[in-house]
Order: C-alpha cells, then sequence, then structure tokens
C-alpha cells in the first residue's frame, strides 16, 4: 500500500468512529511502536539514498497529518460526550470571589481624591501622639475642662502619649514644619475611650483639613465644604453653619447637611478659623497668617451614602456585610 492509499484507508476509518478506546487501537495501528506508518519509516533505512529522502520525507509529514487527524476526532468525541452529559461549555465560567477595599476604605479614598481634585494635599500622621500635640498646642492645657470632650486611651509607662483622639494634632505637626499659604488634608484613625452605641465607636476614622494664608476666611471653608459635599453625594447637598466650641477655633461651628429628598439635618464635622494661640505655638505671627480648619468623620459619611444605621457594622468583621460594596 502506498502513502496515499494509506492516508484515505486511515480517513475513512476515522469517519465511523464514536467510540474513544477504539479510536486509541486505531491510533496504535498506524502511529504506535509498530503501526503501519512506524513500519515504513523503520524500512527507509535498508533503501537507498534518493530513496529515503523521498519517501522519509512523505512519511514523516504523513505521520504529522494523521497525529493531527487523530487529535482533531478525539477532540470531538470528548464534546460529543461532554454535551451528552449536559455540559455546556460555552457557559460562562463561574466567578472566581477575590477580596475588594473595605467600604470605609473606599469613603476614605473618595475623599481624597476629591480634597486633591480641589488642589490639596493628602498627608497623614502618627496614631500614637504626645499629650503635646494632641492638646496642649491645640490650645487645651491639662486642666482644661475641654479635656473631659475626648475621652484618652493614654499608654501604659509611657509619660504624656496617647492614642490620638482626633486628627487636629497634624495641624501642630504640619505647621511646625511648613510655612503657609498651603491646604492639606489628613485622613487617619482615631481612638476614645467611650461607650460604643450606633453612631459612635471606640476607634473610627477622621479626616482634618487646614488651609493657612494670608487671609483665608469663613468664606472660603463654604465653598470648600460646598464642593466637597457636592462630590461627594454627586448632588447639590444642602449647607447650614451652627455656633460650636473648640479650644482650637474662633469663631467655631458645626458643619450640618440635608440630603435632597431627606427631612433631617446631619452633623457631619466639625471647623472654624483657627485659634491664634495655635498659631503662636506653632511659632506664625497670627497678624500675618489666619486659616481655616476642619474635622470630618470618614465613618459618618459612609453611614450617610449607604444608608447604614450603625458604625459598628464597619468593625464586624462580617463578610456577609462588607461582601454588599
Ligand atoms: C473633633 O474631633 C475636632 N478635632 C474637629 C475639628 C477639627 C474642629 C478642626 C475644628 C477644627 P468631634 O469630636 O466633634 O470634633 O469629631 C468630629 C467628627 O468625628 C464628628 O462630627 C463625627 O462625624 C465623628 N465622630 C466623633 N466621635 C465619633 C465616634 N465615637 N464614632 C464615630 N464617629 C465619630
Amino acid at each position: 500500500m502506498n502513502l496515499k492509499e494509506l492516508k484515505e484507508e486511515v480517513k475513512q476509518a476515522l469517519e465511523d468512529i464514536s467510540d474513544p478506546k477504539y479510536l486509541e487501537s486505531l491510533r496504535i495501528k498506524y502511529l504506535g511502536r509498530k503501526g503501519e506508518v512506524t513500519q515504513i519509516l523503520r524500512s527507509l533505512s535498508k533503501k537507498s539514498l534518493a530513496e529515503r529522502k523521498k519517501v522519509g520525507k512523505e512519511a514523516n509529514q504523513l505521520k504529522q497529518e494523521l497525529n493531527h487527524l487523530f487529535n482533531k476526532k478525539l477532540e470531538e468525541l470528548k464534546m460529543a460526550s461532554d454535551q451528552q452529559v449536559g455540559l455546556d461549555i460555552t457557559q460562562p465560567g463561574a466567578r472566581v470571589k477575590i477580596g475588594h477595599l473595605h467600604p470605609l476604605t473606599q469613603v476614605e479614598n473618595q475623599i481624597r481624591k476629591i480634597f486633591q481634585d480641589l488642589n490639596f494635599s493628602v498627608l497623614e500622621g502618627p496614631e500614637v501622639e504626645s499629650s503635646h500635640n494632641n492638646f496642649d498646642a491645640l490650645n487645651i492645657p491639662a486642666d482644661h475642662p475641654a479635656r473631659d470632650m475626648w475621652d484618652t486611651f493614654w499608654l501604659k509607662d509611657f509619660d504624656n502619649l496617647l492614642l490620638r483622639t482626633h486628627t487636629s494634632p497634624m495641624q501642630v505637626r504640619y505647621m511646625r514644619e511648613n510655612k503657609p499659604p498651603f491646604q492639606i488634608i489628613v485622613p487617619g484613625r482615631v481612638f476614645r475611650y467611650e461607650a460604643t452605641d450606633a453612631s459612635h465607636e471606640i476607634n473610627f476614622y477622621q479626616f482634618e483639613g487646614l488651609m493657612v494664608g494670608d487671609d483665608v476666611s469663613l468664606a472660603n471653608f463654604k465653598y470648600i465644604v460646598g464642593e466637597f459635599f457636592k462630590r461627594f453625594f454627586n448632588k447639590e447637598v444642602k449647607i447650614r453653619f451652627r455656633p460650636s466650641y473648640f479650644p482650637f477655633t474662633e469663631p467655631s461651628v458645626e458643619v450640618d447637611i440635608q440630603i435632597p429628598g431627606k427631612k433631617d439635618w446631619l452633623e457631619v464635622m466639625g471647623a472654624g478659623l483657627v485659634h491664634p494661640n495655635v498659631l503662636k505655638a506653632v511659632g506664625y505671627n497670627p497678624k500675618h497668617y489666619q486659616g481655616f480648619a476642619f474635622g470630618g468623620g470618614v465613618d459618618r459619611l459612609a453611614m450617610l451614602k449607604y444608608g447604614i444605621d450603625d458604625v459598628r457594622l464597619f468593625y464586624s468583621g462580617d463578610v456577609r456585610f462588607v461582601q454588599q460594596f
């Protein structure tokens, strides 16, 4: 039988096959160690050089072609049997679960981005602070009743070290090292030694803002917070300033917002013009510089954005909760 006839014979045989086992026996018959094509290639050694060249090339080609035909047929048979057991190989694969950012991280990233777009620099500060930066330099001396506003975790065995109760000490750190004009934002974790409830945690996240220059005013602050909330909630939010008290700002305000379609006003941040005593404590001349500062709660904004009624859910470690974001 010549090579051409052999090829036709195999092609014919393959057409009628439906059993993979039989396919394999056929493959062995032609391409196995003692198979017909293998035999032809083996027998070449006894042939003349010219014939060896010619037949050898053709036989090798045939071997490749047949290999291809057998593989193709095997694929076909596999697919047919998959379909029989109801397997749809065109169905998209099951989605592999990979982790994602915690909702608080997502909200903090959004806050960073919005302020960066408004030309603020983003900085971070240490969670362990000196009582000087957390209180004294912010115009809250040791015997000041306002210290009660921030129940404090003190570090055992370390005099005057504490877990920062707010991000405001970064105002002090930054101003000591830099000269105005500047505008910064400092997101970060803070700690308070207080009982928890639906809107209070013992550790939570704040973002501090500080803008100081020659004549920075509350009007500038009003514009910046307006822009911030509009971009954060993606709609025109109503804003209200209420007189308040913080030792490190004068005047001081609470910022309330009202989301369209909602009745209640919600308190979201404290703010004010930086107190002259704070400017003096960092070596600025209050006659030359003034500015505004604000501190907002990341958790509270995340609650408003997603309609969550208990801050403690963020820290519950319950994947059924975090998976929803
Ligand atoms: C402060 O911490 C001031 N440092 C803010 C400030 C900065 C005022 C700069 C003026 C100038 P207050 O204690 O009100 O203020 O906290 C600010 C925000 O943090 C609150 O509006 C609220 O959104 C959030 N917050 C306060 N306590 C908690 C808590 N226990 N759990 C979750 N969020 C809280």
